[in-house]
């Protein structure tokens, strides 16, 4: 009896709850959408670039509505593996390679038609234990990093797969924003020299995939960007193998750099190819409307210099809705990072987006 009359109670407390107290983000109207009814990745090969993709990752895949939107390659012509290829996640003990998840990315895209870029081979994060606090030698290290690049190349290499493996990020984020080399395993047991030798490792694993140094904060020049130029430099001068530096792009409303197209130029001038690989743009919670035409601006910006510069391969976005994105975990307070909000509608960042390939 008491029961059914918490359950009958709970009937009517539902529906209440949740007209009352609406949230700051949907005041007194809806926020703006999008207009555009454009296809990105159309229209990004339309102006020659190779792809618009975006970021995606395994636990998603069970949500229909989204898993859709990301299968349309009229959209998105591109994914990246946000977590699944990761070296946590494909060879958790020394040896032991798993690419269960790797592989349910491979074959989405494989089905969707869509290109894969790799992400990624030596990273300090998502990092297993056995390989940061293994206290090995440089030789035992440089074995295990070259091991470890060269199966995940070897077995998703475009040779063996009908889907293509367009590039993949063999270094990811090598330096800190001062513009040393993080101390991670790697730099501290074989110095920057690990860079060119997991390079070198990953060209004789697959010719044909580009491979990259992606990093953050090299949107702007500074310090860091100029490491990264630096390095560049070096590594090509002794002939190492290298073909693009990846610019992250986690972005603040209001504060995408005014130098980004020439921050692309700058690197492109190095003799390598750049693309925009990681994109949000996020903002301080709650949405507004203002906010919303300013992050639009943005991400016109931003997808306008890349068109600017032949150089600039592609677009992808860090998976392309709120519903997953990784700002709210990571930035207390902020949010609305991607072109589709939380119920997978577009905003008016896909306009700024379609305007910037555009225009
Ligand atoms: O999107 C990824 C998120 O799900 C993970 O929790 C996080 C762990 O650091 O990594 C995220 O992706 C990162 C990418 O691999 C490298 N550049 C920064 C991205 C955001 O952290």
């Amino acid at each position: 009896m008491l029961t059914t009359l918490v359950s009958l109670v709970s009937l009517f407390l539902i529906p209440l709850r949740s007209y009352a107290a609406p949230s700051a983000t949907s005041s007194a109207a809806p926020n703006p959408g999008a207009t555009s009814t454009a296809s990105l990745n159309s229209l990004a090969q339309s102006i020659g670039k190779a792809y618009f993709g975006s970021a995606t990752d395994n636990p998603e895949f069970t949500d229909a509505a989204y898993l859709a939107i990301l299968s349309d390659n009229a959209m998105f012509g591109q994914i990246t593996p946000a977590n699944a290829w990761k070296w946590d996640a494909t060879e958790p003990e020394q040896g032991v390679f798993t690419f269960t998840q790797a592989d349910q990315v491979a074959a989405l895209a494989q089905g969707n038609g869509q290109l894969i870029r790799g992400h990624n081979c030596v990273w300090h994060q998502q990092l297993p234990t056995w390989v940061s606090s293994g206290n090995f030698t440089a030789a035992e290290l440089t074995d295990i990093m070259t091991t470890h690049c060269t199966t995940i190349l070897e077995h998703f290499k475009g040779d063996t797969c009908e889907w293509r493996l367009i590039a993949f990020d063999i270094v990811n984020e090598p330096f800190n924003d001062d513009g040393t080399f993080t101390s991670d395993v790697f730099f501290n047991t074989l110095g920057s020299s690990y860079i060119g030798t997991v390079l070198t490792a990953a060209r004789a694993a697959d010719p044909s995939t580009h491979l990259y140094i992606n990093e953050f904060n090299l949107e702007f020049a500074g310090v860091k960007s100029t490491a990264m130029a630096n390095l560049v430099s070096s590594l090509k001068s002794a002939g190492t193998p290298l073909d693009g530096i990846g610019f992250e792009s986690h972005l603040i409303v209001g504060q995408v750099p005014t130098d980004f197209q020439q921050q692309l130029e700058s690197f492109t001038a190095l003799g390598v190819e750049v693309a925009v690989t990681e994109l949000d743009i996020r903002m301080t919670l709650p949405v507004t409307d203002a906010l919303l035409a300013q992050q639009q601006a943005d991400y016109q910006s931003v997808v306008s210099a890349c068109k600017a510069v032949s150089g600039c391969v592609g677009v992808t976005i860090w998976d392309y809705t709120d519903k997953f994105s990784w700002i709210p975990g990571a930035f207390a307070g902020q949010g609305a990072a991607c072109p589709w909000d939380d119920n997978l509608v577009k905003k008016p960042a896909f306009d700024g987006i379609v305007a910037g390939l555009q225009s």
